[in-house]
């Protein structure tokens, strides 16, 4: 069986959302989709793939993943950076995908086989005030999650990150040529958090796992009281304390707590985690296997955190597609030191243009076993979805100056 790859071609759609995935096609005919989006963007990393990346793969053997990864992360001389890792992502999903289907064994297969029958997933739940975020981890509980993620509406702010806004699904990126702009108060946030934990800590009992994310607003002292002021709601993890780019700030809010630490979607190579995994400071690293580099680069980051008992939690919002939580899905079931897994869902449109075979059931989510990573992009729906400018928001205090969002 031959496998060179003789054309690669991005196509960007917009089912509710923008998405950028990658079609990689063998001289056989074997087809490899990869997720390439970035949300707010996407036509940068489209444009990475198409003009620079593209017409270096073709000619070249689909079955050498770790050769293709090499050549375009050394060959660029430019490295990291989260434009290259997610383009350098979507290809080598694409290629585990052309060698899943080449063997006719899911990639999970690939990588070891299943050391778990399911992966722990967890959604989220949303209130502007604490009734209505009780109903919503009620309703979750009710689809059958054991672990939820809760974002409260803070009295004064008429905007929060992750609390919806009549939607049915959290959406943060905005439709239209600029961000919208939100303001934002610390101390207003640090004040309500505590009563909003131990409301839905006595509402849920003991078993419920519950997660939280401060969405890099907080300064490390901060950060270490909202850690302690958390304590008694027995979080699973408090997510992005602190801005993810100073890796020291952890150490100071470690010092300070035991509620157990997760951060670095953000990150996109093993260089951004490698001294907070290393000294221990994080519970849980939350690589988005596609933005850092493919499953290629992420099971060196899991393989690396195992030695520190660092668990794999990783990013997985409705702004990568289906293509993404596949990957990370199959990754997952195959690592022994794993976590959780993030799982949004998505609005009704995604999957008639990303066709999936992963499943959710009682708590867990399992890739499913077609061969590949069990994803399938309908070009012909995606025709319907053309792209839409969108962002996710920007943020400032009250005084008007920006801040983190
Ligand atoms: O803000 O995916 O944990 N999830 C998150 C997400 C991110 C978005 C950014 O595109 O923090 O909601
Ligand atoms: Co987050």
């Amino acid at each position: 069986m031959s496998s060179i790859i003789v054309s690669a071609e991005v196509i960007v759609t917009s089912p509710s959302r923008n998405f950028v995935t990658l079609k990689v096609v063998t001289d056989d005919g074997v087809v490899g989709w990869g997720d390439a989006t970035l949300n707010g963007r996407e036509l940068a990393v489209a444009s990475y793939l198409r003009d620079h990346v593209a017409p270096l793969l073709v000619g070249k053997d689909a079955e050498q993943i770790e050769d293709t990864w090499q050549y375009l992360y050394k060959g660029v001389y430019w490295r990291r950076g989260p434009v290259t890792m997610a383009a350098i992502g979507a290809v080598d999903l694409a290629l585990w995908d052309i060698k899943g289907k080449m063997l006719n064994r899911p990639v999970y297969q690939l990588l070891g086989g299943a050391v778990r029958t399911g992966i722990l997933t967890y959604t989220h739940a949303t209130g502007w005030d604490i009734p209505e975020l009780l109903d919503s981890v009620d309703a979750k509980r009710e689809l059958g999650f054991r672990a939820v993620r809760a974002q409260s509406g803070v009295p004064g702010l008429s905007t929060v990150y992750g609390v919806h806004k009549g939607e049915p699904e959290y959406e943060p990126a905005g439709r239209g040529a600029r961000p919208i702009e939100e303001v934002w108060d610390t101390d207003a946030y640090l004040n309500h958090a505590p009563k909003v934990f131990n409301a839905v800590r006595e509402h849920v009992g003991p078993e419920l796992k519950l997660l939280h994310d401060a969405h890099h607003r907080l300064t490390p002292i901060e950060a270490a009281r909202l850690g302690k002021d958390l304590e008694d709601a027995r979080l699973f993890w408090l997510e992005d304390v602190t801005p993810a780019e100073n890796q020291d700030a952890l150490k100071y809010v470690r010092e300070h707590t035991t509620t157990p630490l997760a951060i670095g979607e953000v990150f996109n190579s093993i260089w951004d985690c490698k001294d907070i995994i290393a000294n221990q400071l994080i519970d849980y690293i939350r690589v988005c296997p596609m933005h850092s580099g493919g499953i290629s680069h992420t099971k060196k980051i899991y393989s690396f955190a195992e030695l520190y008992n660092v668990k794999g939690g990783p990013h997985g919002p409705s702004d990568v597609s289906p293509l993404s939580i596949s990957a990370s899905l199959n990754l997952a079931l195959a690592t022994p030191n794993f976590g959780a897994q993030e799982f949004m869902g998505y609005a009704k449109e995604v999957s008639d243009v990303f066709e999936h075979s992963y499943t959710f059931e009682d708590g867990y989510m399992h890739p499913g076993d077609l061969p590949g990573l069990g994803v399938e992009f309908n070009e012909e729906a995606a025709k319907a979805y053309p792209y839409t400018p969108a962002y996710l928001p920007v943020a400032r205090t009250r005084d008007g100056a920006m801040t983190n969002w």
